[in-house]
């Protein structure tokens, strides 16, 4: 009999959502206290089903064996600012009491042949159904921006090329892996300084804020630059 993906995945969405939402409200408590959050945004997504079979055929895996198998479906991205705020957010997710933690794989430390390089944490985190509870599996990838970029870039050139690269292009991807690893460094470097700016705008917000609507042209125009750089931000939202 065919199977029925809409109903199969349900859950999976269900997790998705709650995830994402979570994942958000952590970052907005940070935001709260006026501290660094060491979460940046948050995406996710649920495997489409085609890549679901795909994976199937490529690893052996049987589809009644789909739910404990295949540790992806459910895939929730964190992009934080600097590498040290991976292993904050890994350290986070340990503790929390609503998902428990089933394997980790650092290829922060240690990156993939391609110049991959993220931090992949299996949860098992439980969804509760009209009349039972459901565990299921997600992938929580967490990495910064930078390493995001690359990722990303490299996943759509994965699109054209089906993982066979030229060598021109593999040997392209290879540098800009270590250019982007090199921007990593150099930021973490100067982390003081980019939190000290970061602060300072933060504050000088809050200020614009509190300014009364009706005052000079020239405070109107700095306003409006603050509300278009507010428009233009992610504030973890996506
Ligand atoms: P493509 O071509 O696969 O990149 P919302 O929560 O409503 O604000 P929405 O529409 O649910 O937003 O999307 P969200 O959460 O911003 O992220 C969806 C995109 O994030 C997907 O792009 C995925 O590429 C990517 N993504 C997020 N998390 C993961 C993950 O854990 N694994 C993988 N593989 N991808 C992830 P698209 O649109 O599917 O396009
Ligand atoms: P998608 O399109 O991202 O959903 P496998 O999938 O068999 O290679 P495994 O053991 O299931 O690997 O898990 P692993 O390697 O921890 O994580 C696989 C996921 O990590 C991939 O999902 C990608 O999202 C990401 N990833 C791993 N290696 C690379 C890489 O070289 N480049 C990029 N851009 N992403 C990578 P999928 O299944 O490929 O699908």
């Amino acid at each position: 009999m065919e199977k029925n993906w809409s109903e199969f995945l349900m859950p999976y969405n269900q997790a998705v959502d709650e995830l994402k939402l979570k994942f958000r409200a952590v970052r907005k408590q940070y935001q709260t206290m006026g501290e660094h959050s060491p979460i940046e945004f948050v995406t996710g997504r649920v495997k489409p089903v085609n890549s679901i079979i795909e994976k199937m055929q490529r690893r052996y895996i049987r589809e009644e064996l789909l739910e404990t198998d295949m540790q992806d479906i459910a895939g929730v991205r964190i992009m934080v600012q600097f590498v040290d705020d991976i292993y904050e957010v890994a350290n986070l997710i340990r503790q929390r009491e609503d998902m428990r933690v089933l394997e980790e794989r650092d290829y922060v430390s240690n990156s993939k042949p391609s110049g991959y390089r993220s931090y992949h944490i299996v949860v098992e985190y439980p969804i509760q159904l009209l009349d039972h509870e459901k565990k299921i599996l997600a992938e929580i990838q967490v990495r910064t921006l930078s390493m995001n970029f690359w990722a990303t870039i490299e996943h759509s050139l994965n699109y054209k090329y089906q993982g066979e690269f030229p060598e021109d292009i593999s040997a392209r991807l290879k540098r800009t892996a270590e250019a982007s690893f090199m921007l990593d460094q150099e930021m973490s470097e100067i982390r003081e300084e980019v939190q000290e700016a970061q602060r300072i705008y933060a504050a000088s917000q809050v200020e614009n804020k509190q300014l009364p609507n009706d005052h000079s042209t020239k405070e109107s125009s700095e306003n409006q630059t603050t509300k278009s750089l507010d428009d233009n931000k992610t504030d973890g939202d996506k």
